[in-house]
């Protein structure tokens, strides 16, 4: 049922990360610097640590495009690490000389809130780094690079995806009641994404604040997108609906705890009559000329796009490896301990936001292909104008 489809593989400190993704129609213009583009924005944000001054994210086409264009087949992307030079000995796939210490950097004190503790455990490892070189957030680039194809796939049919900060380490940013149509552009001028320069302030002096006590901070960013048409996902089954794909792809995001679509927990304490959006006419084509009143919906009903904005509301808590660790218990003596601490972000809720915007691209890409098909971006494009044709039809 799935039409666009992707995995990726890579770890934090691995040669490099790489993403095979599947489904996306020939035809299609790609350029690299399409997804670099992306993946300077998911580097940026304040509150970044050292890591993301030794990287220059960038991405090499392997497969699946040719002459700027995509040829049908399944597209391999490959973003190097920089940083693998200086971790060579540690993460190197060879086994080591006998006698040698070349594993250094041995993880055995399970920091709280990661992956180490329960990886360890599950997969019989002895060294946490085993499970958190793949845990880490690092593996997020892949998905971004993945996603800005489909970013790329949705703009031939007029979908643009932005995101911003809302709330960061406890402030809330007043969101203004009409965004500006070029989310990103504005977002991506302030150095915490969020849309109001008072806030930003606040949330820059609060990461400030978060480093020099060696905490870190989570937040909520929102994610818009719009341009949609009409009846992407399905209310016939429960894995079709979009709402529960679009709450899969973003809960799977590292450090994610919740998901809010349009009203969302808001919606349960409100009356109907200040839930439901009532129905106008005068819409856009592509929503079958139908229009709301109000978006409290979120642009979904039914697990399908109602033709509005696509709101989701996304929550991050905060990195779990802290400068000022945490208690926890050391692996090889079982005896209570500091959790590890090393080089990590204050946080990583601007770069978040790049993330959930990349993944919603995915899923909506993948239900654009599921409903229009086509082996080709101009049969896709033949599919989708007579949809909105036969929608259009009194
Ligand atoms: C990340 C790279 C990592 C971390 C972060 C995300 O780099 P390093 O571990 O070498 O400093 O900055 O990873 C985590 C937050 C985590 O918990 O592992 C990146 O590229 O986004």
């Amino acid at each position: 049922m799935t039409a666009i489809r992707f995995t990726t593989a890579g770890e934090s400190h691995g040669k490099a990360l790489v993403a095979i993704l599947g489904g996306v129609p020939a035809g299609l213009p790609l350029l690299a610097e399409d997804v670099d583009r992306e993946l300077r924005r998911r580097m940026a944000g304040y509150g970044r640590g050292a890591r993301m001054k030794i990287e220059a994210d960038a991405v090499e086409l392997l497969a699946g495009v040719r002459a700027g264009e995509t040829i049908g087949s399944p597209i391999a992307l490959l973003v190097p690490n920089r940083d693998w030079e200086n971790w060579r000995d540690v993460m190197a796939p060879e086994p080591d000389p006998p006698g040698s210490d070349k594993r250094r950097r041995r993880v055995t004190r399970p920091r709280p809130g990661h992956a180490d503790l329960v990886g360890v455990l599950k997969y019989a490892r002895e060294d946490a780094r085993d499970v958190l070189e793949r845990a880490s957030a690092r593996e997020t680039t892949a998905r971004v690079a993945c996603g800005a194809v489909c970013r790329r796939l949705l703009a031939e049919f007029g979908v643009e995806i932005g995101s911003h900060v809302v709330e960061l380490g406890g402030i809330r940013a007043p969101v203004p009641d009409t965004l500006p149509a070029t989310l990103n552009e504005v977002a991506d001028r302030s150095a915490v994404r969020c849309l109001d320069a008072t806030a930003s302030q606040r949330m820059i002096d609060a990461i400030d604040q978060a480093k020099a006590d060696g905490n870190t901070l989570g937040g909520v960013v929102e994610v818009v997108a719009s341009g949609l048409v009409l009846g992407l996902g399905s209310h016939v089954s429960w894995d079709r609906k979009l709402d529960g794909r679009l709450g899969q792809a973003i809960l799977s995001i590292p450090a994610v705890k919740g998901v809010e679509i349009g009203l969302g927990f808001e919606a349960a304490r409100r009356p109907g009559s200040d839930v439901h959006d009532e129905i106008g006419s005068g819409g856009a084509a592509r929503a079958g000329g139908f229009v709301r009143r109000t978006n409290r919906a979120g642009g979904l009903e039914a697990g399908m796009t109602t033709g509005e904005p696509l709101v989701l509301r996304v929550a991050m808590k905060p990195i779990s490896t802290l400068m000022r660790p945490l208690g926890t218990v050391d692996l090889e003596t079982r005896e209570a301990a500091k959790a590890q601490s090393e080089r990590s972000d204050v946080t990583a809720v601007p770069a978040m936001g790049v993330i959930a915007e990349a993944m919603t691209a995915l899923v909506l890409a993948n239900a654009m292909t599921e409903k229009f098909g086509g082996d080709s971006l101009v049969e896709m494009r033949a599919n989708y104008d007579g949809y909105v044709a036969r929608i259009n039809r009194p």
